[in-house]
């Protein structure tokens, strides 16, 4: 296209300039005096015509390539959370797994304090997308809550994560290495505190992760009927509240502005425990706190009960699986 669009820019200016400068007054050369020629305007049309016809029809080829999300070797939802992101490994190599990927929270303490530092920094996530080199990539977008983007420039994709809908991209990486996108809506600070990370991996290595994550999951995977201890939910609890609720409610669980605090809070104290895991499960006040219906049955229960355990508060209470389990329906 460059080379077309150069050519003509060189004819055409070339013409241009040859006859200003051949045709000047001060050469002694007159005016010429004729108008219509039916063969020049008939010429200049049909010419430019065809150029554009031409490299419409190979811009076409390539968009419609570009486009082409048909016989994919891995396909992968990705779903924008407020804040982080899903993945689900649907079809190919390593199908079943799921895992969320959010900002590692020291980088968040970084932006806060004004102190940025080194190269992946409000890039670094817990866990990175992982995929193979050389396979081409199926990346499916949707989104729970608001509309999110899927971008990562360096492998030329971005698309729309949006409620509702199911929208689809994808790439080939042709080396291995980490390569870093950012969700891309602007609509709330927080979109760029929700970066993606793709680690591309050489097939064995690839095969290696799958086996790993696979055996990780398995270990993950909770009996939603077990009934656990009051200090186990509490160590359990602070983890995900660390991972998860820490940002907008802080550390010290006193929330600011808009974000509610939870020490002290009265749904948190309540005697009633459904009120919440409630909260937890479809969110509140206009989705400012989104559901977290992502979460597993026992993570609800041992965050829940760490809050209600925490800080000020000393209700005593603890929360089982089995209870969000129950409020799920
Ligand atoms: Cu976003």
């Amino acid at each position: 296209m460059l080379v077309i669009c150069l050519v003509i820019f060189v004819a055409v200016f070339g013409v241009m300039f040859y006859s200003i400068l051949k045709h000047r007054k001060s050469l002694g050369h007159k005016s010429a005096n004729f108008h219509e020629s039916v063969s020049v305007e008939i010429a200049w049309t049909v010419a430019p015509l065809v150029i554009v016809i031409a490299m419409g029809a190979m811009a076409t080829r390539t968009v419609v390539a570009m486009k082409d999300t048909t016989n994919p070797d891995l396909t992968i939802k990705a779903t924008g959370y407020q804040w982080k992101w899903g993945y689900d490994y649907l079809k190919g190599e390593g199908e079943g797994i799921k895992f969320l990927s959010t900002l590692d929270l020291n980088q968040r303490v970084m932006s806060d304090e004004g102190k940025p530092q080194g190269d992946d920094y409000l890039l670094k996530v817990d866990n990175p997308l992982v995929v193979p080199v050389d396979r081409k990539v199926r990346i499916i977008t949707t989104a729970s809550d608001v509309i999110h983007a899927f971008a990562v420039p360096s492998l030329g994709v971005q698309q729309d994560a949006i409620p509702g809908f199911v929208r689809d991209t994808w790439f080939r990486a042709n080396k291995t290495g980490d390569f870093y996108g950012q969700c891309a809506k602007l609509c709330g600070k927080e979109h760029s505190y929700m970066p993606i990370h793709v680690k591309v991996l050489s097939q064995p290595d690839y095969a290696k992760w799958v086996e790993g994550k696979n055996k990780e999951m398995a270990a993950l995977a909770d009996d939603p009927t077990k009934e656990w201890k009051l200090d186990e939910l509490l160590a359990r609890g602070e983890k995900v509240y660390n991972g998860n609720c820490a940002a907008c409610h802080k550390p010290d669980g006193k929330g600011g502005g808009p974000v509610k605090p939870l020490d002290g809070a009265a749904v948190v104290q309540d005697a009633d425990k459904t009120k919440q895991i409630m909260v937890l499960l479809n969110g509140q006040n206009n989705g400012l706190m989104p559901s977290w219906k992502a979460l597993s049955d026992t993570d609800i229960a041992s965050v829940i009960t760490f809050t209600k355990n925490h800080w000020s508060n000393k209700t005593g209470q603890a929360v089982q699986p089995a209870e969000v389990v129950a409020a799920r329906k």
